[in-house]
């Protein structure tokens, strides 16, 4: 049997906290469980990776793993995928979440990877639409990156409608 981390994609959730990684990754493990539990934790500073759609994902939280995560910017630079989730609804918080962001685009490392923008919490009052956060988050300075941008309700929409969109951004 082959090592199926070195042939496996990668994928990283990544975001500041509290917009929803964490709930995403649990309805994930709970559909996909027979495949996911496969998957061993990543060293010690890792979430445990789990394996969906043909890509072993790890979250990350820019901020609570704030300092682990500056010393894994080097093995970001496998990833194939970023699902960079912001809080669609958190306008305060959106500045933050768009310097972090702006960031990762200027990694090198990230160049050929291509990022899903996942605006969650669509189900609250006034949250941003993808347009805004086109806007909000300044994406027209990046037009070369490889970025789409989608809006989601991880916990509230129970026809899991993102995940059929997580697995177009995937194999498209
Ligand atoms: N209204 C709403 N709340 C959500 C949604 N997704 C997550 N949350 C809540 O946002 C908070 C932070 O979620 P969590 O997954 O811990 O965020 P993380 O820090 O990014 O891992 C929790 O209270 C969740 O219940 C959503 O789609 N809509
Ligand atoms: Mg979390």
């Amino acid at each position: 049997m082959g090592n199926w981390w070195t042939t496996e994609k990668r994928g990283y959730i990544i975001g500041i906290d509290n917009v929803g990684k964490t709930t995403m990754l649990h309805f994930l493990h709970q559909i996909f469980k027979p495949e996911s539990e496969k998957s061993p934790t990543i060293g010690e500073v890792y979430n445990p990776a789990y394996s969906f759609f043909g890509v072993a994902w790890s979250d990350i939280s820019l901020y609570t793993q704030r300092k682990t995560c500056l010393n894994l910017t080097a093995q970001w630079r496998d990833a194939n995928y970023v699902i960079y989730m912001v809080d669609a609804a958190d306008r305060e918080r959106l500045p933050e979440a768009k310097e972090r962001l702006h960031t990762l685009f200027q990694d090198e490392g990230l160049h050929q990877t291509k990022f899903l923008i996942l605006g969650n919490k669509s189900d609250i009052r006034g949250s941003l639409c993808s347009l805004e956060l086109i806007d909000a988050l300044d994406l027209h300075e990046y037009a070369d990156k490889n970025w789409e941008v989608a809006t989601c309700s991880i916990a509230k929409d129970f026809e899991y409608k993102w995940i059929e969109r997580i697995a177009e951004f995937i194999t498209k």
